[in-house]
């Protein structure tokens, strides 16, 4: 875990959080053992950006991929989709539907990593799993599942074994730095057990979801099978054997999803119940979601298999089904850029870098600039977007299949729906989604091979290079982390201007002009922190919202188009 350091005025600086792709450093002020106020900032700096400005359109999907190592595919598809926009094409059935099932495999190869990797621990103690006995581990396991995974006495005995070795040899491997024994872990010993032995279970299935985006997108990471109007092979994509290949191993993870990730997420809420309320690490209870999953070839927004919409206030009434891009700003008056303080569309945006480095007392904390991530608004309010927005939307529009699993959910946790507005709740969103997104992945197979007997065999659409400059075109998608849009301008074949606002962009934001806090921000503000030398609160909800920095940051210098060197001290 991250190094934490407690000063006299309990000012706790938690840098870098770890655990997450990028750099991130949380500030706080804890009065009486409970935040009072946090400051997020992303203290990585990335320049895929301008890398892309003078390009060839054709090679922008690949160059935007790189913005990120995790959610490769999803930069891949906002780029590809906002130059199909400037273009004025759509990709045919084919297309669309392999690459629905190739973004299927990012969400659930990035939630199940997440969770495991980056999450459980935050949840079950390696202090405790030592302790556990295996007999009561198994008997466990069968109490929130009917065929749990991978769960037998000889099993547990052995993984319990395997972590004992590892604290015997004084080397945790994947367990350094873990809180061990920390009082606020709260499940008891045999719960530890069933879960980290699905953490290393999750190991192998985070294996077989990357071999199932390489069926179909040539590699993981980085797919590369995907060109402007289409995907890129024609008779070798629509193999009936690849197709075969690619169901028997979403089978496999399917038996994951359903006899591990839930049943860990109902253990995990069954013995966090108490941090199962309405406001524990949450404080922005604006949501967004763009939508993702096209049904249809023309994108439109209510045909998409993850809604589309934004729920103010928290508040299922105050919802609207459509999201306008033109409401989409992002202001630096916080974050280490020149330019006005009130926010600009990102399609005409600028970016300037300007670092103002730390206070002299080595904190963020204060009123001056402080992170590297901008802070994004929707009709200026601060919006979280992920897993947990598009439930609450999803909720909201009254979706039937989504709304459904939500209040079995919540039936089976005799739980209220406003209790999924908590940290908790965005972790057992995340789960829930898995399922969903897992069973999307069958549907579009079925519409594959349906579209496939039809005797459609189209992958690609022609396309011609726009002889006048395009105006900035936008694609707005869903990544597993939350809201992404593309905004791209381009003239013939070469890409003119471009800027990405990304979901951790969203969620560690910054304070804005009129001094809103970001969602992490937010979410932190509130939080009992009994222990400051083990902030185990803060690390868990933070990790809540599976943070990505590095996509979170990146700069464009749309003057020059050249990378500024500066000096980060
Ligand atoms: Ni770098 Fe990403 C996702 C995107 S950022 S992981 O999901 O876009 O929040
Ligand atoms: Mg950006």
């Amino acid at each position: 875990m991250a190094k934490a350091q407690k000063e006299v005025n309990q000012h706790l600086v938690v840098d870098p959080i770890t655990r997450i792709e990028g750099h991130l450093r949380i500030e706080v002020d804890i009065k009486n053992g409970k935040v009072v106020d946090a400051w997020s900032s992303g203290t990585l700096w990335r320049g895929i950006e301008p890398i892309l400005q003078g390009r060839d359109i054709r090679d922008g999907g690949l160059l935007a991929q790189r913005i990120c190592g995790v959610c490769t595919y999803s930069h891949y598809e906002g780029n590809t989709m906002a130059t199909e926009v400037a273009l004025g094409i759509r990709p045919p059935t084919n297309a669309r539907l392999i690459r629905n099932l190739i973004n299927a495999t990012q969400f659930m190869h990035d939630h199940i990593v997440h969770f495991y990797a980056l999450h459980s621990l935050d949840w079950a103690d390696v202090a405790g799993a030592l302790k556990a006995d295996p007999q009561k581990a198994a008997d466990l396991a069968y109490e929130f599942s009917k065929t749990p995974y991978n769960a037998s006495v000889s099993h547990y005995r052995e993984v319990k074994a395997k972590l004992e070795k590892f604290v015997a040899s004084g080397q945790l491997g994947p367990f350094t730095n873990a809180y061990l024994g920390n009082p606020l872990y709260k499940m008891p010993p045999e719960a530890d057990l069933v879960m980290i032995s699905h953490y290393l279970d999750a190991l192998h299935i985070q294996v077989i979801v990357a071999q199932m985006q390489a069926i179909y997108g040539a590699k993981n990471p980085h797919p590369q099978s995907l060109v402007i109007g289409g995907i890129s092979s024609v008779m070798d994509m629509l193999d009936p054997n690849r197709l075969a290949e690619f169901q028997f191993k979403l089978d496999s993870v399917k038996n994951f999803i359903h006899n591990a990730y839930l049943p860990d997420i109902d253990m995990l809420v069954h013995f966090y119940k108490d941090e199962f309320v309405k406001g524990w690490g949450i404080g922005n209870y604006n949501f967004l979601s763009y939508g993702g999953f096209p049904e249809t070839n023309d994108w439109e927004a209510k045909y998409r298999y993850l809604p589309q919409g934004v729920v103010y206030e928290g508040d299922l009434n105050i919802f609207e089904p459509t999201v306008d891009e033109k409401s989409i700003t992002e202001t630096v008056a916080h974050s280490w850029y020149e330019g006005p303080r009130v926010g600009l569309y990102p399609g005409i945006e600028e970016t300037i870098p300007q670092y103002t480095g730390l206070n002299p007392d080595n904190t963020v904390k204060g009123d001056g600039k402080y992170s590297w991530v901008k802070a994004p608004r929707y009709k200026r309010k601060v919006m979280e977007v992920g897993p947990l927005a598009r439930w609450v939307v999803g909720y909201a529009i009254n979706h039937k299949d989504m709304r459904k699993r939500l209040d079995e959910f919540l039936k089976k946790h005799n739980a209220q729906f406003e209790q999924m507005y908590s940290t908790v709740g965005r972790t057992a969103a995340r789960a829930l989604e898995t399922a969903y997104i897992c069973d999307g992945a069958y549907m579009f197979i079925k519409d594959l091979v349906a579209n496939l007997k039809q005797g459609d065999e189209s992958t690609w659409t022609r396309f011609e290079f726009p002889k006048e400059e395009t105006n900035a075109c936008v694609a707005l998608v869903e990544a597993p982390r939350g809201s992404l849009g593309h905004f791209v301008t381009i003239k013939g074949k070469t890409i003119k201007h471009y800027q990405v606002v990304v979901p951790s962009t969203w969620n560690a934001s910054p304070r804005d002009e009129i001094g809103q806090k970001g969602a992490y921000e937010a979410s932190l503000t509130g939080l009992p922190v009994p222990n400051p030398d083990e902030p185990l609160e803060i690390i868990r909800t933070i990790h809540s919202f599976d943070p990505c920095l590095a996509c979170a940051v990146h700069l464009i210098d749309t003057d020059s188009g050249k990378l500024r060197e500066f000096k980060v001290e």
